[in-house]
């Protein structure tokens, strides 16, 4: 050990120095594309895609999790992916689902008392100011257990789980109106409204409904609030997804649906399947929604029943109040997208080869001049296709979902059974160009591109299979993402990445300068409430209190050490731990488990995090720093001592290290020698324009925090040497330039960013 930190002084003189070694590849780029096989075509796509070493990526893409229950981050154009987010999964390295406060974020997705620990992520959606993308939160839903989650882009946290009061599944959740006032979330299979509730099958069209949810959310607290949110009660049609209007038809939502045949399976009885049934009509119903009445309507405390305890506005209601209509869609549809305008709505047939354009200008006329040419079995007037349509254009096998370019009345879509994506006008009603993907795409998106302002650039298309593109990893597949270059007028495919982790169904991204992540919190925050945490240390408030059969810790980390460093239990005790990283550094989590207790915290900078067990077994159980957070972090640790109940100590004290004075006076020497390297780094960074680097004077300021920490310390270890207590006088010294390494560290990282990134001299 203290060898190793002999050959550190030197260590940190080299790269003091910016020892920089400059290495020139002996191979032309000629070479390698032969050595390598790669054609022109590839070296366009690679210089498209390529983001050097250092710099970022455009837009960021925030992709479903699929099965995996999780949240997904990846850059474009360079599909590196960044994170993933735990939102419906419990995710260890997050600390999600293994601390205290998380786990309160999980519990608000508990159904009927019971932890539901996976879901099925499909669609993310952004807040938007003005129908435009905000960067300031997230939302998705979960299709098997119906359900919405809360992100906050602040911190890449997810904030909150609510459950959908009525429905049994859902699927078209989370579309966000233009200015985040409510999340839409349509259901899928029809079920009774009322929970736990049975009703047989053959009351399909009686009993069994669909229905279409409005959460509110509270942009200022970032919070969904589930008593201010309502339902629309509707037909046993399969509602898939949805999409609010902008600009003109602001006020409006449209979701598709299928199986309007009403139809029950029971394959086991003979009957022909759900899948047969379920396409035999030539149309299926758009509904068509006047949200902001609703809203009116709901805040005002009239039109609506009390189901579970939440505001349904029954159908007969919507039908009185001119709330709801319903117009025909061709066969099966899937997708509804509201173009940027909010002139036109695009719906894909799937199993019709034409995508249709309907006009929001004729919607509102037929409405206004009653002209319908139905009604349903539920009494909902039908408008008629013929009277709602701007166009039908002709794209190819199953088309799905439709995202749009910065070029005006251009928009992409995505054909499932030719495995291609159509561009196509959709004010002129013709196709532009097609592009074959690799295979099966169900979502396409391109940048913003659901928005009322989408940024062009790039589209991905969202395979469903992968088949033979990649490197065989057993039966199940990666899914397949595919970066297509769309600034020009041919469509050029760039890029394959492999999606490891669900079926992602959809993705969204944004301008990543929209994005304003912080780098740590203010000292003590419980990042899920984003509120002071209540049992938050400062450094020296450390303590451990016992009280009755309870042991409370509140603790703190800095490089590289747990304060405190013991903690005492008698079995059975119930044990919790607070712990505050004090760091201010970017990037300095630290991490935290106790050895068997299945606990896990992460503590980035700033946070206060509690973990809590109880100690149920007697014996001794290290608990330590899980990240990787300095040269000294194998020492981050400490004992959990879980002693049998009643045991007394016997007062034999800890052996002594053999110290002498040579000892004591070595490591003296090593802490001026250390000085003068952090003197000599000062000396340059304040020789150049360091307040101009913003990253290096956070590093610099950190490097200062660090060094701070020895106060004091220089009297503590020089009285102990008056004293001659050698061990006591060493050590102490020793901490001293524990803290001098890491300010060092930071200094020289800060000097390295100063000389890369040009500072310059300043006079003096
Ligand atoms: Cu087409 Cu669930 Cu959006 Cu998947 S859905 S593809
Ligand atoms: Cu803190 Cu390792």
């Amino acid at each position: 050990m203290r060898g190793m930190i002999k050959r550190t002084v030197p260590l940190l003189l080299a790269a003091g120095m910016g020892l920089a070694a400059t290495a020139w590849s002996a191979e032309s780029l000629q070479d390698v594309m032969k050595r390598r096989s790669l054609s022109q075509q590839d070296l366009l796509a690679a210089a498209k895609t390529y983001v050097p070493t250092g710099k970022r990526d455009e837009f960021l893409a925030f992709s479903s999790g699929g099965q995996s229950g999780q949240v997904i981050v990846y850059g474009i154009p360079s599909m590196r992916i960044l994170k993933y987010i735990g939102v419906f999964t419990p995710e260890p390295w997050q600390g999600y689902g293994f601390d205290e406060e998380s786990k309160k974020v999980l519990a608000g997705g508990r159904i009927d008392g019971k932890d539901i620990s996976w879901g099925d992520t499909h669609h993310p959606g952004f807040s938007e100011t003005n129908g435009e993308a905000d960067g300031q939160y997230l939302f998705i839903n979960d299709k098997a257990n119906p359900r919405i989650a809360v992100l906050d882009l602040r911190d890449f946290e997810t904030k909150q789980i609510v459950v959908n009061p009525i429905f049994k599944s859902e699927h078209g959740g989370a579309f966000v109106t233009p200015n985040s006032e409510y999340i839409m979330q349509a259901a899928q299979y029809p079920a009774p409204l009322e929970n736990r509730k049975y009703e047989p099958l053959s009351s399909m069209n009686e009993k069994y409904r669909g229905g279409i949810t409005f959460w509110k959310f509270d942009r200022k607290e970032g919070r969904i609030k589930e008593k201010e949110s309502f339902s629309f009660e509707a037909p046993p049609y399969w509602q898939d997804l949805s999409d609010p209007g902008k600009g003109p038809s602001d006020g409006w939502a449209f979701t598709n649906s299928f199986c309007s045949e009403r139809y029950v399976g029971g394959i086991e009885d003979g009957r022909p399947p759900y899948e047969a049934g379920c396409s035999a009509k030539d149309t299926d119903y758009l509904h068509v929604m006047n949200w902001k009445k609703a809203a009116e309507m709901v805040k005002a405390g009239k039109g609506f029943k009390l189901i579970n305890g939440h505001k349904v506005i029954m159908m007969e209601t919507a039908i009185k109040e001119g709330l709801l209509y319903l117009i025909p869609e061709p066969k099966s549809p899937h997708g509804v997208d509201v173009t940027p305008d909010g002139k036109f709505i695009v719906i894909g047939g799937k199993l019709d080869s034409h995508a249709s354009v309907y006009s929001f200008e004729k919607i509102m006329a037929a409405i206004k001049a009653g002209k319908f040419e139905s009604k349903d079995a539920y009494g909902i007037p039908v408008i008629a296709l013929k009277d709602a349509i701007h166009v039908q254009v002709q794209l190819g096998l199953g088309p799905l979902h439709s995202q749009f370019d910065s070029k005006p009345c251009v928009v992409y879509t995505s054909l499932y059974v030719d495995s291609q994506v159509a561009k196509w006008d959709y004010c002129e009603g013709k196709v532009l160009d097609k592009i074959s993907v690799h295979y099966n795409i169900g979502h396409l998106m391109t940048m913003e591109g659901d928005t009322s302002k989408p940024a062009g650039k790039y589209l991905v298309a969202l395979n469903k299979l992968s088949i033979d593109r990649f490197n065989p990893v057993g039966p199940l597949h990666p899914q397949n993402h595919q970066l297509i270059d769309i600034s020009n007028s041919k469509m050029q495919l760039l890029y394959d990445m492999p999606f490891p982790l669900g079926e992602p169904h959809y993705t969204v991204a944004i301008d990543a300068k929209k994005l304003k992540p912080g780098v740590r919190y203010k000292v003590g925050t419980d990042s899920r409430t984003d509120k002071p945490h209540p049992s938050a240390a400062k450094a020296g408030e450390e303590r451990i209190v016992k009280k009755g059969n309870k042991v409370e810790v509140f603790g703190t980390l800095i490089r590289s050490h747990i304060t405190p460093e013991k903690i005492d239990a008698e079995v059975g005790d119930e044990v919790t731990i607070h712990l505050t990283n004090l760091e201010r550094a970017q990037d300095e989590t630290h991490g935290f488990t106790v050895s068997t207790y299945n606990v896990h915290a992460s503590v980035e900078p700033g946070k206060t995090v509690t973990v809590k067990f109880k100690a149920d077994k007697e014996g001794v159980y290290p608990y330590y720093c899980t990240e990787f957070c300095s040269a000294l972090h194998l020492e981050m640790m400490g004992y959990l001592l879980v002693k049998p109940k009643g045991w007394k100590d016997t007062g034999k004290t800890l052996a002594k290290g053999s110290y002498t004075e040579a000892d004591y006076k070595a490591t003296v020497k090593k802490v001026v020698d250390t000085q003068a390297i952090i003197d000599s780094v000062v000396a340059y960074i304040t020789s150049v324009n360091y307040k101009d680097f913003p990253d290096a004077v956070a590093m610099v300021e950190d490097a200062f925090d660090q060094l701070g920490h020895s106060k004091g310390l220089k009297e503590k270890h020089e009285g102990f040497a008056a004293k001659k207590d050698w061990e006591n006088a060493n050590l102490w010294a020793e901490q001293i330039w524990q803290y001098q390494v890491k300010c060092a560290d930071l200094g020289i990282r800060a000097k390295t960013h100063l000389e890369q990134n040009g500072a310059k001299k300043v006079a003096k």
